[in-house]
């Protein structure tokens, strides 16, 4: 991105702090709000009254990441029990030249849910021939501050963000059409997905990135209850107010009127789905309310907020192969096990022929 002495001041509306991002970055995003008016607050306020009214309440994990959201999550990742993200950079840095042989001249690098793009830097270390780069991010805010520094310490690269859910129909920016795809998610983010999620999210990744694309997923392992549940359930307690702002991010976002305190975090390790699974627990019986709704909790009511699905290689393989991909390369950390798998289209005919059980067509979203 050129031209990245023009910026611009603009108000973050958590902590009323100026910021600088690159011009162009605004302009798109302004244009970006001129095409779809709709947006993300109508979404969010549906899904947060049928999540709220539903028999059992949840939201999904997405709505983490407001500013706060994202800022917290940074700070989760430095702490002592948090070891996905240092485990799995640590990891790719280990095997980035690796990965790096593998990816050819004027590649595109994809990457959904890019979030502060930390890891994304080893692969661009590690594989200068990577022209353009593609971060996909809910998040607005995010996804400006990262491009804008990667911007500016990869002067020769090309930078084109989309602000999009990775979840919804993606649609690759014009200036990497005809480049090899090299797609990137890391973080263990697929287990946040639903299976369905999840194989519709592989599907349309296979779609968009093409038939000589790879894609290098990082994915937690299943490991002790302890490691896991104190992953997620930190002494500094960061984790926990992770979880509240979603709370709060409805409180201003959606003029609820949610008592933070009223509500506990709670982290626990479900064995049969092989999954952490994130709650607020009601502390009282109370009435909340918000987009225009009442909600009832009861005493003890959970809000279950966030599923972290945990892999064995096989089950990773499993779901993976349900959109059309396999495993080309593995690698695993030393404990606590994280894993970085390099994956690669199933050949097409092998693919039919193959004709799983569960295996659902991909079919275009929506
Ligand atoms: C961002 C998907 C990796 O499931 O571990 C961290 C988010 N939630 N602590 C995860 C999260 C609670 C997270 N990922």
């Amino acid at each position: 991105m050129k031209n990245l002495g023009s910026s611009v001041s603009i108000r973050n509306g958590v902590d009323g702090m100026s910021k600088s991002v690159p011009r162009e970055l605004v302009r798109s995003r302004q244009s970006d709000r001129a095409v779809e008016p709709i947006g993300l607050d109508a979404e969010f306020a549906a899904d947060v009254i049928a999540g709220l009214s539903a028999n059992e309440k949840a939201l999904a994990p997405k709505y983490f990441y407001d500013a706060a959201g994202s800022d917290l999550f940074e700070a989760i990742c430095l702490t002592p029990e948090y070891y996905p993200t240092r485990t799995e950079t640590a990891l790719l840095k280990q095997i980035a030249l690796e990965i790096a042989a593998d990816i050819p001249n004027r590649a595109a690098l994809v990457e959904f849910g890019s979030g502060a793009s930390a890891k994304t830097r080893v692969i661009l270390d590690a594989a200068p021939q990577i022209a353009a780069y593609v971060p996909i991010d809910v998040s607005q805010d995010a996804l400006e501050k990262a491009s804008g520094g990667l911007s500016l310490d990869y002067p020769q690269l090309l930078v084109a963000p989309v602000a999009e859910d990775f979840n919804g129909v993606i649609k690759l920016p014009a200036a990497v059409q005809g480049r090899v795809k090299v797609g990137f998610f890391p973080g263990s983010t697929i287990g946040n997905l639903t299976q369905d999620e999840a194989v519709r999210l592989l599907c349309s990744a296979r779609r968009l990135l093409g038939d000589d694309a790879q894609f290098i997923i990082g994915a937690d392992l299943v490991k002790d209850e302890a490691t896991l549940v104190a992953a997620y359930n930190d002494a500094q307690g960061v984790t926990a107010r992770f979880n509240k702002n979603l709370l709060i991010r409805i409180n201003r976002e959606l003029d609820g009127d949610f008592d933070v305190d009223a509500f506990d975090h709670l982290a626990i390790w479900n064995a049969e789905q092989s999954r952490i699974e994130m709650h607020l627990v009601s502390r009282r019986d109370q009435i909340v309310n918000a987009a225009k709704h009442t909600f009832a909790f009861r005493r003890g009511e959970r809000l279950h907020t966030e599923n972290s699905r945990k892999f064995t290689t096989d089950s990773f393989a499993h779901l993976v192969a349900q959109a059309g991909w396999s495993v080309n390369r593995q690698w695993i950390s030393a404990a606590p096990h994280f894993a970085v798998f390099s994956l690669r289209p199933e050949s097409s005919r092998r693919f039919r022929h193959e004709q799983q059980e569960n295996w659902k067509p991909c079919k275009p979203n929506r």
